[in-house]
């Protein structure tokens, strides 16, 4: 083959095909430039097995969150068992790609095996369970996952406290308890408490606040406040920019931990893609992304997807409907949402 014929040859393979997912033509290199960490919640089995999957994630994110490999029924599906195996893996990928893994979650009423929901034990057994679970996880991890949610989800969207196992068998004050053990295992980790619904308004999110000042002025060792921000087509911008605004107001963390913009609210079932849904969607990105990037920089943790491509996305099984919340497509390509984040981030 002629020389020029060679250079073109590796010319084409380098700008198209054999890398998998090329940038769109606004994009940088990767989201890996932001100034602060961005990442997605990631499935193992894919990351395993879907090369195109882990090219992306590869590229693109500098943090790592399990969808599913760190909770409480993945990693302790008998009250003598550990299986540590995907998140081992997770965490050895993360290792090799130069990210950082926030753990996802300690602490929660959902997910739970059924040796837990159907224990059998007075306060002090069922504090055994709590304790002995945070110390083997966080333990199991510690200098590994520099970052954990310790408790998720332990508000009602009336702003009282969830009336959960947990709630039910050790008192309200085991949020506390539990942001101490996690800290006696490692006292390197920052540790969070992670919700969803700060933008639905100021019921949740104050008893959020409130519950997180009283933390931190207890003297508990509570760092961060982690926003999931599940959002979508509808809520409004100011919604919005008051979740964020407000969070960082406690002075601690700020991680947007589980973000993603659903645009079928509606659950419209024969909704289709459209231009006019992208543009929406990179709007709302953009608004979100320059919202936090104005916090200050020592209260950026980090943003977070939840999920990678609309193809894995949790949202099209929640609502049985068609939905692409996420900045990569079907295909494992860059949306315009992928430019609202690029944008926001300038
Ligand atoms: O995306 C997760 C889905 O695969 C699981 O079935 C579900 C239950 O464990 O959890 C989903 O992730 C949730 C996260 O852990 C906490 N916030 C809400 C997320 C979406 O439901």
């Amino acid at each position: 083959m002629p020389l020029r014929s060679i250079l073109l040859a590796t010319l084409l393979l380098t700008s198209c095909g054999s890398k998998g997912p090329q940038p769109g033509p606004s994009a940088p290199g990767s989201l890996r430039e932001a100034a602060f960490p961005i990442g997605a919640a990631v499935n193992v089995n894919l990351l395993r097995s879907n090369a195109a999957y882990r090219e992306v994630v590869t590229r693109e994110y500098r943090s790592v969150t399990a969808e599913n490999a760190m909770k409480f029924r993945s990693l302790h599906p008998d009250a003598a068992t550990y299986t540590w195996t995907d998140a081992d893996y997770l965490v050895q990928f993360a290792r090799q790609n130069n990210a950082r893994v926030h753990g996802h979650t300690l602490v929660w009423h959902n997910s739970l095996p059924a040796w837990v929901t159907n224990f059998q034990g007075d306060s002090a057994a069922w504090e055994n369970l709590l304790k002995t679970h945070i110390q083997t996880v966080v333990g199991h991890f510690r200098g590994q996952v520099s970052s954990w949610d310790v408790v998720n989800e332990a508000i009602a969207e009336d702003g009282t406290l969830r009336p959960s196992v947990w709630r039910q068998h050790l008192g309200p004050d085991y949020v506390a308890r539990a942001f101490q053990y996690a800290h006696q295992a490692d006292p390197d980790a920052k540790l969070f408490y992670n919700d969803y619904g700060h933008e639905f308004g100021p019921t949740k999110r104050t008893a959020i606040l409130n519950l997180v000042g009283s933390l931190k002025s207890r003297g508990i060792p509570i760092h961060g406040i982690g926003l999931q921000l599940h959002t979508n087509s509808n809520r409004a911008d100011a919604n919005l920019a008051a979740a964020i605004t407000t969070a960082a107001q406690s002075g601690l963390l700020v991680h947007i931990s589980e973000l993603d913009v659903a645009m079928n609210p509606g659950k419209t079932a024969g909704l289709t893609w459209s231009s006019a849904l992208a543009e929406a969607q990179k709007a709302k990105y953009q608004f979100i992304v320059q919202t936090y990037n104005a916090l200050p920089a020592a209260q950026r943790f980090g943003l977070t997807t939840w999920n990678v491509t609309d193809a894995d996305t949790w949202v099209r099984g929640d609502c049985s409907c068609p939905d692409w919340p996420l900045p990569f497509d079907d295909h494992y390509q860059r949306k315009p949402a992928y430019d609202g984040i690029v944008a926001g981030l300038k």
